[in-house]
């Protein structure tokens, strides 16, 4: 992997959290935008040479509503920027890490996205992030 694109961090509320990140913190939002198939709301923050993404539940069907219940607020996620997302999966595939998804998925930003079992990843919930 060449590059970490953004890391997922699970709030309960983005409007709640979001002035300690561009205020407190002073890092700008770059965007909010719903990913329906995720079942998140998501804003993107600007932190230098990496992006954050707060991820707050839709409803309670989706993977980060599931992990808040269990886990409470945090790190989620880290996303690798890919190139060429299915022979990435294929490649990982290959060498047995159990991926979460046949294919790739479209994502936040318009992005492919494909997850890495965290049972594969010693405890870590990967992603690979392909942008156009
Ligand atoms: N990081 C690390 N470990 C995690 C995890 C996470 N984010 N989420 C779950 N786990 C662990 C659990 O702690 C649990 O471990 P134990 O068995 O040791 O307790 C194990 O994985 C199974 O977890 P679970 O709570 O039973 O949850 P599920 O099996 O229902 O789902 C997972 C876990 C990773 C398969 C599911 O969350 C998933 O499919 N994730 C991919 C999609 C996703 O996360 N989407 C939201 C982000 C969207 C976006 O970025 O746009």
């Amino acid at each position: 992997m060449k590059k970490v694109d953004h890391i997922g961090i699970a709030v309960r509320s983005i409007n709640e959290v979001l002035p300690y990140y561009t205020e407190t913190l002073g890092c700008p939002l770059l965007k909010i935008e719903e990913v329906e198939s995720q079942k998140v709301r998501v804003a993107f923050i600007d932190a230098g040479n990496i992006k954050l993404e707060l991820l707050e539940p839709m409803d309670r069907a989706g993977a980060v509503y599931k992990f808040i219940e269990k886990r409470g607020e945090g790190i989620h996620h880290i996303a690798f920027g890919v190139d060429d997302i299915e022979s990435r999966m294929k490649e990982l595939r290959d060498n047995g890490v159990q991926l979460l998804s046949e294919h790739a998925n479209p994502g936040a930003g318009g992005a492919l996205v494909a997850f890495l079992h965290p049972k594969s990843s010693n405890g870590v919930l990967y992603e690979l992030c392909e942008k156009h």
